[in-house]
């Protein structure tokens, strides 16, 4: 795991609730979300503000959130250990991102490859799109996160909220927390690719729906979109990133979904046939339990409560360092009349 020797003890993460959760997403960063709840005090939320940045259909994007809440505790984050909310439920994270949007310089949003590439892909682009990594850094610094658990194409909006943590600090003295990233190398699952083309990465927006894994894909999608995906001449099954991106994707899916080694899988297989019909098969028994449960998370209100409780001990977390925030800016205190 790509992280220093900084002591885990605070963690924060969000995902944006856009269409459907991709496999990538899971091993990317939901995974570690996971295990790290055991280690540290830790904050994951669900980042509706996040999605506005590109239009969305209010309905759609209702049920997305409240699904990716289900999915979270599903997986296995659970909600008595780790904070579970929505990032819109607590206002202060709107609140330090104006901060940070006066904390950060135009031209280094305009360089973030993500903005780059989803702007290129829009109609119109919104002011969102481009302060978004603003929020991002406000989502992070108002919990004071020691790491920050996400996939390698987070890395350079995370170095932002280190620029921006370290300016901070010495334009205020020290105060804030400047967080070490918590990414997985491409080998242990931190960039997940395209099964139909692996020179693109597994995204929720992918264009071609054969090139994801949705988490909750019922198993015959599962074994033929892993059938049908692309691997590479020969038959040898080595993991070999340059030349053979197809097969090597496969093999640290089948290694995650089931803790063997990529050399313990490569000494298995002479052959694509048998290998992935066991990477569709230890996809599926990983994916299947979380389906069912995020069924009986769709009783009326469950969910809901989890959410109130979770948003409530966010925001005493978050409205405490938010006021060391405004204090350092200079900003009046309220007084209530
Ligand atoms: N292919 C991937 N492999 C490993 N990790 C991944 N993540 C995303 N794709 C992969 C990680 O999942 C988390 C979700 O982040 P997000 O929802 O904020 O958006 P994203 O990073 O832009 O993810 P997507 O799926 O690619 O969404 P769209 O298509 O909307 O842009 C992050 O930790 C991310 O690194």
């Amino acid at each position: 795991m790509a992280t220093t020797n900084v002591p885990v003890t605070r963690v924060l993460s969000g995902i944006q609730p856009t269409g459907q959760l991709t496999l990538g997403n899971y091993v990317g960063a939901m995974k570690n979300f996971v295990k790290l709840q055991h280690e540290a005090e830790c904050y994951f939320c669900i980042v509706d503000m996040h999605a506005l940045t590109v239009p969305q259909d209010p309905k759609a994007l209702y049920n997305a959130t409240l699904d990716l809440a289900r999915i979270y505790v599903a997986a296995g984050i659970d909600p008595n250990v780790a904070t579970i909310f929505v990032q819109s439920h607590v206002p202060a994270h709107a609140e330090l991102g104006w901060l940070m949007e006066c904390s950060s310089y135009i031209g280094e949003l305009g360089r973030m490859t993500q903005f780059k590439d989803k702007s290129a892909k829009q109609e119109v682009v919104t002011t969102g799109l481009m302060t978004y990594p603003c929020l991002m850094a406000a989502d992070i610094l108002i919990y004071q996160a020691s790491h920050v658990p996400v996939g390698e194409d987070q890395r350079q909006h995370l170095e932002l909220t280190r620029d921006i943590a370290t300016r901070l600090n010495h334009r205020f003295g020290d105060f804030v927390t400047v967080p070490e990233p918590y990414i997985p190398s491409k080998a242990e699952g931190g960039r997940i690719m395209a099964l139909t083309d692996p020179t693109k990465k597994m995204s929720k927006t992918l264009e071609d729906p054969n090139g994801n894994i949705y988490l909750m894909d019922p198993p015959k999608v599962i074994m033929n979109k892993i059938k049908r995906a692309v691997t590479d001449l020969g038959r040898e099954v080595v993991y070999d990133e340059e030349n053979k991106p197809g097969v090597s994707n496969l093999m640290v899916l089948l290694s995650l979904c089931t803790g063997q080694t990529l050399d313990e899988i490569s000494a298995k297989y002479d052959g694509y046939g048998q290998f992935k019909k066991d990477v569709a098969e230890a996809i599926i028994s990983v994916l299947e339990p979380i389906q069912q449960k995020v069924e009986e998370l769709r009783a009326p209100g469950v969910i809901e409560e989890i959410l109130a409780k979770g948003a409530d001990k966010a925001e005493a977390v978050a409205n405490r360092n938010l006021a060391v925030f405004r204090e350092r800016f200079g900003l009046v205190p309220r007084r209530r009349a």
